[in-house]
Formats: C-alpha cells, sequence, structure tokens
C-alpha cells in the first residue's frame, strides 16, 4: 500500500482541502487502507492543525476550513467501520452549551470519539439545558455526557445544565466530561462535572478508562 496516499491524506486535511479530501479518501481505501487506519491519520492531522493554531502559525479562517475537511472525509469513512463496531458501541452524548456557538472544538471531539468506536449523539450548538436532560432520557443506555464552552459566560449553562439533570432525576447515571478554552480543573469541579479534559485526545482517553472502569464495577457486581 502506498504510504503517500495517507500522507496526502494529511496534507488536504492541514491545507483544508475540502472539495479534494473525497477523491483522497476513496483512493486510500481503493489501495486497501482499512477506514480507521485513514480515521487515525485524519486524527492526528487535526492535532497538528491544532497545534500549530495554539503557537499562532496559523489562524481562524485556515483552522475552521481544516475542520471542515476533518468532517468531510469522516461522513465517507463512518459507515465503512465495522458491523461489530457499528452495533456494540458505547454512546457519548455531546453539545456545546446554552448561549454559545463555538463548535471547532466539540467537533474535533465529536471526530477523535468516533475514530475511538464511541457512537457519538451530537446535539450541536448553544444547547438548552432541557434538551440536554431530553437526550439523555431518550438515550437511555447512554451514561456519557461531554459539555463544551468556550465563554466565560456561558460557564454558568454548564451549572445550569447539571442542576437541570440532578432535577430530572438523571445526574447520577452519568459520567459528565467538560472542556473549552476556559475550562480548569477548578472550574470542573465548581461546576459540578466528574472529568475535564483540555484536548481532544485527552477526552477520548478519559471516556476509555471511565468505561473500562464501569465494565470491571459490574462484572465484579454480577
Ligand atoms: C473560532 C472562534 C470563534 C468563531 C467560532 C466559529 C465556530 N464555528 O466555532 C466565531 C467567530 C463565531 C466566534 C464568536 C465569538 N467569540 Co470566539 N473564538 C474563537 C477562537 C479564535 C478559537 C476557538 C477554537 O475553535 N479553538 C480551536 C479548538 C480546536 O480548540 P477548543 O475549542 O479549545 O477545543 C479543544 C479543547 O478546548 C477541548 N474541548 C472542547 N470542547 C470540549 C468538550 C469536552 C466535553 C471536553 C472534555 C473537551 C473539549 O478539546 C478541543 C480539541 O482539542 C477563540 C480563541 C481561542 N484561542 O480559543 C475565541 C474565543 C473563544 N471567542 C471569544 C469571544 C469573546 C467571542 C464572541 C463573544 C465575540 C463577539 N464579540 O462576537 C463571539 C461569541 C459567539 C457565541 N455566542 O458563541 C473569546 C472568549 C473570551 C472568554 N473567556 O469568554 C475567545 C477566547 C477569544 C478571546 N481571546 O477573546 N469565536
Amino acid at each position: 500500500m502506498d504510504q503517500e496516499l495517507l500522507e496526502e491524506i494529511k496534507r488536504l486535511i492541514i491545507g483544508g482541502k475540502v472539495k479534494r479530501i473525497s477523491n483522497a479518501v476513496q483512493m486510500a481505501l481503493v489501495s486497501g487502507f482499512e477506514p480507521q487506519t485513514i480515521i487515525d491519520t485524519m486524527t492526528g492531522a487535526m492535532l497538528q492543525v491544532g497545534e500549530l493554531f495554539h503557537n499562532s502559525d496559523i489562524y481562524v479562517p485556515e483552522m475552521l476550513v481544516a475542520a471542515a475537511a476533518m468532517k468531510k472525509g469522516m461522513t465517507l469513512l463512518r459507515p465503512l467501520l465495522s458491523a461489530e463496531r457499528q452495533t456494540n458501541k458505547v454512546k457519548y452524548i455531546l453539545g456545546t452549551v446554552q448561549g454559545d456557538l463555538h463548535d471547532v472544538g466539540k467537533n474535533l471531539v465529536c471526530c477523535t470519539l468516533e475514530s475511538y468506536g464511541f457512537e457519538v449523539v451530537d446535539l450541536g450548538v448553544d444547547v438548552a439545558p432541557k434538551d440536554f436532560v431530553a437526550a439523555v432520557e431518550q438515550h437511555s443506555d447512554c451514561y456519557l455526557l461531554g459539555l463544551s464552552a468556550l465563554l466565560t459566560t456561558t460557564i454558568p449553562s454548564i451549572t445550569a445544565t447539571i442542576e437541570a439533570l440532578s432535577e430530572a432525576g438523571l445526574r447520577d447515571r452519568l459520567f459528565i466530561m467538560v472542556g473549552g478554552a476556559p475550562i480548569t480543573w477548578e472550574v470542573a469541579r465548581e461546576v459540578g462535572a466528574d472529568s475535564y479534559s483540555p484536548d481532544a485526545y485527552g477526552t477520548a482517553q478519559a471516556a476509555l478508562r471511565y468505561v473500562e472502569e464501569r465494565k470491571k464495577e459490574e462484572e465484579a457486581e454480577e
């Protein structure tokens, strides 16, 4: 298999070449690369984009087109993940809280979780507490929830969401993770979340760790 095809996908994501990404992904598939290998390549490229952005080597428009290219590639690859992974997935409800329209980081978290085998229920941006409650009620088998907030002024929306979940009697069944530029471990504790991560990779690792712990506890109880 031609490794250069993966290098090309990486370059297209970093360069935000939305129109050319589908063709490159198709070529990699035809040449025999597994969908997961291509997803890992795209995730690696997006992590590099995140780093370039944080070092001010690229700016918002470049980052947004890179994120769009990743999203386009994922729409092709998602249906191709193995049937076992499609049916045996752990769900993760994710959304940006009320009043907040930032979604680049949330989308990156979404793609990364999917690439690690989670089935993400993406509620989008500006999600009201009652809509988080409705989603958790609807997906009664889901115990993972991620709340994204990029504005200091929308941190209270996280608190309001967690309070609404408590009032609905749903809080205790959930492992709630929070993230976004103004969030720290201290903020996470203050709002009553269970976990925090500064990036998409850390989010996936923390979710995987929690799922493992939970499985062990369930096995011990049996
Ligand atoms: C792009 C951007 C925008 C775009 C958003 C486009 C979009 N579709 O998302 C636009 C132009 C629309 C925008 C608007 C505004 N913005 Co703005 N924006 C940014 C900017 C430059 C980048 C954010 C970003 O995409 N980062 C890149 C991604 C990859 O990183 P990330 O979002 O942090 O996500 C990572 C982690 O945080 C984590 N993560 C994210 N979500 C989650 C969730 C969970 C569960 C977990 C565990 C982890 C996690 O993983 C992600 C991937 O590694 C930031 C500055 C900055 N450096 O952060 C300002 C910034 C967030 N914006 C800011 C402001 C003030 C605004 C506006 C109010 C401006 C205005 N006056 O209109 C509006 C508000 C609109 C609204 N109601 O939401 C301020 C916020 C200040 C503050 N502390 O409150 C910032 C910090 C800029 C600044 N320095 O002043 N913005």
